[in-house]
């Protein structure tokens, strides 16, 4: 059965019909607010949830995406060691300003501009992932690769 999508999921799943993959996004009954909660609306481990994190390079004023497995934290200094710039975690508004989507539904694609993205590698231990779409009810399942095309993004070791 075809669910009516909201319309900031609905950009979702035309960002991923436009690259070719075959990604479903649904909306659950309940929330997925937060890794925690996705994890327990679909039925898989809290490792297995993307985080989509937005952080802002100090000097550039650039954002960043990093897509980190649910229960890791970033070490900021090993990814500005990466970027090679300081950077900080970005404002909400920020957030919203760079990417359409508000926190806790930030997807991994389908942003109002491109954002050069890294890919925690614990992410590559899964043979499905599940990331958001749009909004805090919204998810789609993935593979660790559908992940790679749709970010083009580096895999690196990021967790604190
Ligand atoms: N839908 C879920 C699972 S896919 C989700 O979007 N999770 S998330 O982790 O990608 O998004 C929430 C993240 O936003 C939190 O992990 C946190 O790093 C960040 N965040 C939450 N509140 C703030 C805030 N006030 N300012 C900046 N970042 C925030």
């Amino acid at each position: 059965m075809t669910q009516k999508l909201s319309k900031s999921s609905e950009k979702v799943q035309k960002a991923l019909n436009a690259i070719g993959l075959e990604c479903r996004v649904v909306e659950m009954p309940g929330s997925t607010r937060t890794a925690g909660d996705a994890a327990a609306a679909v039925g898989c481990t809290v490792g297995q949830i993307v985080k989509s994190l937005i952080f802002k390079g100090k000097r550039s004023g650039k954002p960043f995406l990093v897509v980190a497995s649910g229960p890791n934290r970033v070490d900021q200094k090993k990814l500005a060691e990466e970027i090679q710039e300081p950077i900080k975690m970005a404002h909400p508004d920020f957030v919203r300003e760079k990417t359409g989507y508000a926190i806790g539904g930030v997807p991994p694609l389908g942003h109002l501009e491109p954002i050069d993205t890294y890919i925690d590698k614990d992410l590559l231990e899964y043979d499905e992932i599940w990331a958001a779409a749009g909004n805090p009810k919204s998810v789609f399942k993935l593979t660790p690769k559908n992940l790679h095309q749709m970010t083009n993004g580096k895999v690196i070791d990021l967790k604190c």
